[in-house]
């Protein structure tokens, strides 16, 4: 087995490690007009309450890194994004997963950031590999590396593999360790494929036993187009860490969520008495008896 490498992401104010040494690391994906109809409307028409709220909830929720998507149809996305950015920054003290695919906004973004930053992300094409991979270095960030290329998401978990290969090897010839570099091995919703998951969780085994790299993903994602998926994702997202995912992009929000996160953790004994555990509980407890 490879070590276990360890991605340490920064704010101005925290430091964040993730490593399958220490508890999972839930990155709230909440700040995303693509994938949520509410804050789309919200950001067309300037109106950034959403975003504050959704930040400060997702933290309380044990969110310990904040995804931030600004990709508004027809919008100028460098500049919403550092928008949205500035608004989360001011909110809350955690590290960000600057999510978007334009690379003019990335730099955008890059620029205003204080600390070192997770860029989601690269993928295994040429052209992505030679528009991210330089500003990861010129930034001293971390990068998601997806295992998807000009010809798509592979259907085997042997192709992923080779192309996560192919990022950490472009990236080390640039001067970015691997562990700058989070894979995500992408999750296809079940609703259309019912192997999606067991692809997603046997890719996560191959990298994570090849690389000993972190692995990320958006869990949500598999469970697209079918009915109670708050089970479903909980689900997959417990065996998913027991299989090597160290980072996974999630509703915090989401009971189910939390805890299937905080058992994964103490059955992999990354809990020491049980102690997180214990006190997660009573902070549901307290909660209960307030509302
Ligand atoms: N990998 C990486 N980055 C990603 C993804 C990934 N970023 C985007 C996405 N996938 C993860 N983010 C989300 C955000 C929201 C939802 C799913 C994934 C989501 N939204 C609800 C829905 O579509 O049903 C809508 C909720 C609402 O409108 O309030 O589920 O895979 N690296």
């Amino acid at each position: 087995m490879t070590e276990n490498l360890t991605t340490t992401i920064s704010s101005a104010s925290q430091t964040v490690e993730i490593s399958r040494d220490f508890p999972t690391v839930m990155i709230g994906e909440r700040i995303n007009p693509t994938g949520r109809k509410k804050v789309l409307a919200a950001l067309q028409e300037g109106d950034f309450s959403i975003v504050k709220q959704d930040a400060i909830l997702q933290v309380e929720a044990g969110a310990k890194i904040l995804d931030v998507n600004a990709g508004v149809p027809g919008a100028d996305e460098p500049e919403l994004l550092k928008q949205v950015m500035q608004m989360v920054m001011d909110a809350t003290d955690v590290p960000l997963c600057i999510d978007t695919a334009d690379p003019e906004a990335l730099r955008a973004a890059l620029e205003i950031y204080e600390g070192k930053p997770l860029i989601n992300s690269v993928n295994g094409e040429d052209k992505s590999i030679n528009a991210i991979l330089p500003l990861v270095k010129e930034f001293n960030a971390a990068v998601i590396g997806l295992c998807m290329d000009d010809t798509g998401i592979p259907s085997t978990p042997e192709d992923r593999l080779a192309v996560a290969e192919k990022i950490i090897t472009h990236a080390d010839k640039l001067g970015i360790p691997a562990e700058d570099v989070i894979i995500d091995p992408l999750a296809l919703t079940m609703g259309s494929d019912h192997n999606a998951g067991r692809i997603a969780l046997e890719t996560i085994e191959l990298v994570a036993e090849k690389f000993g790299v972190n692995i990320t993903m958006g869990v949500s994602n598999i469970s697209f187009g079918l009915p109670d998926r708050e089970y479903i994702n909980s689900t997959y997202l417990a065996m998913a860490i027991y299989a090597g995912l160290t980072c996974p992009i999630t509703n915090p929000l989401v009971t189910e969520i939390q805890t299937a996160v905080q058992a994964a953790d103490l059955s992999m004994g990354r809990d020491e008495y049980g102690s997180r555990w214990i006190k997660a509980y009573r902070e549901r407890q307290k909660k209960e008896s307030e509302s």
